[in-house]
């Protein structure tokens, strides 16, 4: 693959100008960034992943609680190999075995490792994910998405999705708590303290930081690796997707960690 050839990476298109917002694509995006590799971007409109995905003949990869499966992006092809990927996991596996002298995203013997915390990232942040209610679609396709996310949370209507009042504080304060807990693994002292992170820190959360200032951003000190793309690209996702005064509350956060997390990945959101 050279700049002449690139790889194709198709994500879901946002409202002009053209953007990442949602997670996965944010995963690929990273991926394809931090390993310097050529790609040009095919948006597709969310109603149009399916089509689109049966075009480039990859199976459906998702299933909804009825057992109906769905098509969904990122997909990438590239055309050096003419190899198409339908998932973001495989498609960090493939960029990595396929181009193994750029920057190794998921280190040897981790990819189980990186794969369960995949799984745990995407389980904690889905919680919350109704905070993020400024998704950016174009409003010429908005009945039709709001459609489909109603399929995909099982709600009766769009306004059951939008949360207000109460019940949305209620969310914001048990998702910086979930945070709180979650910032361990970068403090590297594990999950066996038993103190849990409240809106200002208990006294015990205070003393455990205390000289771990310097910590980060990143998992281990070599990074960014892939397990830290993926909290990147749902910090990524909260960004793009949020009302602005929402996301400046999350950047407060556990000290500012996560607004440092995602400072730090602003080299890799190039969009090409
Ligand atoms: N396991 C897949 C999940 C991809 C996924 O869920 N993508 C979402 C966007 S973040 C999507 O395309 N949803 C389309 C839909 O719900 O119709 C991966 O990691 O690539």
């Amino acid at each position: 693959m050279t700049s002449s050839n690139p790889i194709i990476f198709y994500d879901i298109a946002s409202s002009p100008p053209l953007r990442t917002f949602a997670v996965n694509p944010w995963k690929t995006r990273y991926a394809l960034n931090s390993k310097g590799l050529p790609y040009q971007t095919k948006w597709v409109d969310l109603p149009d992943i399916a089509s689109v995905r049966q075009e480039l003949g990859v199976a459906a990869n998702r299933t909804l609680p009825d057992g109906t499966s769905y098509h969904t992006l990122p997909a990438i092809h590239d055309p050096s190999t003419g190899k198409i990927v339908g998932d973001s996991f495989e498609i960090a596996l493939y960029l990595d075995k396929t181009y193994p002298t750029a920057r190794t995203l998921i280190q040897p013997g981790t990819t189980g490792l990186t794969a369960a915390f995949n799984a745990q990232v995407d389980g904690l942040f889905t919680k919350y994910v109704l905070l993020a209610d400024q998704m950016p679609f174009d409003a010429r396709i908005a009945e039709k998405v709001q459609d489909i996310f109603v399929k995909r949370m099982d709600a009766t209507t769009f306004e059951h999705l939008q949360m207000s009042g109460e019940d949305r504080e209620k969310l914001f304060v048990q998702f910086e708590r979930a945070l709180g807990e979650f910032v361990k693994a970068y403090y590297h002292v594990g999950g066996t303290t038993d103190y849990f992170w409240s809106q200002t820190g208990t006294a015990a959360a205070q003393a455990q930081k205390k000289g771990r200032e310097q910590i980060g951003p990143y998992l281990d000190v070599d990074g960014p690796v892939y397990a830290d793309l993926i909290v990147g690209a749902w910090l990524a996702m909260m960004e793009a997707s949020m009302k602005p005064e929402d996301w400046q509350r999350m950047r407060t956060w556990q000290d500012g960690f996560w607004a440092r997390l995602h400072d730090a990945l602003a080299p890799l959101r190039e969009i090409k």
